[in-house]
């Protein structure tokens, strides 16, 4: 699975600890070994389950712990249709069947795909879990067509991300564990507080940045967030930093003035460096099951999203959701939030969503 295209970048600091030439980041902040020391403010409690890398299976079990909410509900759920071996498939199974499904927030119309095609294969016959588990999965994977989409970076100097969502969706944090993901991978980063509204807002960003060894531009509280952007695009642009991600406060795709604000940094950042900026993330809350949908809808529309960011996931009971999303949308999920830490970030792969969501124990 590749989705991180790696950069090699000689001022990150080795595993020998050599130290970083182009800001003053500390080898402890960019060593992944010294994760420890770079975890989030606010999950002291949160105890690490598995290695932050995709080595070894690792990231499948940590979005396969994110989706067990979802997974045991449906697993209750799907083991009661089954009172005796085998069961025949008939209507009142595939009425009970489809009820279970729409119970994970994948939607009806994948719910009816998937109904249907139960239907097609079995009508009349004795079927296993595993049968239908396997058809449920071929049914969600043709519909998100398969479609894992990558970060786009700039072709050649920095690469601006501009991030989006309603108030509380997980954006600043997910800000953090995107930087870091990018660091650990050899890339600069440079931060923007866009969100100048909030005052503990530029502050949580702050301590992010400094747990994780990035550079950051801030403004005043109540400053013009298009001020910061430009300056951080700025920053950028004359110190070559490889990404600049801005963050912005939360806001609803029918406040007109905020969404206009939004624009005014697109434009920013556009004005300065060509093609910026390349990635509008818009980020959703797995928990939010059918809202995030309306939001989805809403903020692409008006605020030219290019992926989602899906956070939440691990305390999502509704983590179906992410079919919907995939299907009526052109706008790719592209990262998933597994966690409050930072290494608690997975690139988004349908396959493996699949299989996270519709596999069973036994
Ligand atoms: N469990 C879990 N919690 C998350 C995840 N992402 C964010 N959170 C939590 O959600 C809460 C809100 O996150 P923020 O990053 O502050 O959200 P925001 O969108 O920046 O919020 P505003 O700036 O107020 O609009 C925090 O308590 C985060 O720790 C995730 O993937 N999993
Ligand atoms: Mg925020």
């Amino acid at each position: 699975m590749v989705f991180w295209r790696r950069k090699k970048d000689t001022s990150v600091p080795s595993e020998e600890g050599k130290a970083d030439t182009k800001s003053d980041l500390s080898v402890e902040a960019a060593d992944p070994a010294s994760e420890e020391q770079i975890d989030a403010p606010k999950t002291d409690s949160v105890k690490e389950t598995e290695a932050d890398s995709d080595a070894g299976g690792g990231w499948f079990k940590k979005l396969r712990a994110a989706l067990q909410k979802t997974n045991q509900i449906l697993q209750t759920d799907i083991r009661d249709l089954w009172k005796s071996e085998g069961r025949l498939v008939d209507d009142d199974f595939l009425r009970e069947l489809f009820v279970i499904l729409v119970r994970t927030d994948m939607g009806q119309p994948t719910a009816t795909r998937i109904r249907d095609r139960i239907g097609r294969e079995f009508r009349g016959r004795k079927v296993t879990k595993e049968d239908v588990l396997e058809s449920a999965r071929s049914e969600i994977l043709a519909s998100m067509q398969n479609r894992s989409v990558e970060l786009q970076f700039a072709t050649s100097g920095p690469t601006v991300i501009l991030v989006v969502g309603v108030n509380g969706a997980g954006k600043t944090t997910s800000i953090a564990k995107l930087a870091y993901r990018l660091r650990k991978e050899g890339r600069t980063v440079i931060l923007g507080a866009g969100d100048t509204f909030r005052a503990a807002a530029v502050e949580q960003l702050k301590i992010w940045s400094q747990r994780i060894g990035c550079e950051i531009v801030a403004g005043e509280m109540g400053s013009d967030p298009g001020s910061v952007a430009f300056k951080a695009v700025q920053r950028a642009r004359e110190e070559n930093f490889d990404v600049c991600i801005i963050d912005t406060a939360g806001r609803l795709q029918t406040q007109v003035n905020l969404m206009q604000q939004l624009e005014k940094i697109r434009k920013i950042a556009a004005k300065q460096i060509e093609g910026a900026p390349h990635e509008v993330l818009l980020v959703l809350d797995a928990t939010a099951g059918q809202n995030a949908i309306s939001q989805a809808r809403g903020f692409s529309e008006v605020a030219g999203c290019t992926g989602i960011i899906l956070a939440k996931l691990d305390g999502s009971a509704k983590g179906g959701v992410v079919v919907p999303i995939m299907t009526e949308f052109s706008l790719p999920v592209k990262l998933v939030g597994l966690g409050e830490k930072l290494p608690d970030m997975a690139p988004f792969d349908p396959e493996e969503f699949t299989k996270a969501l519709l596999s069973f124990d036994n």
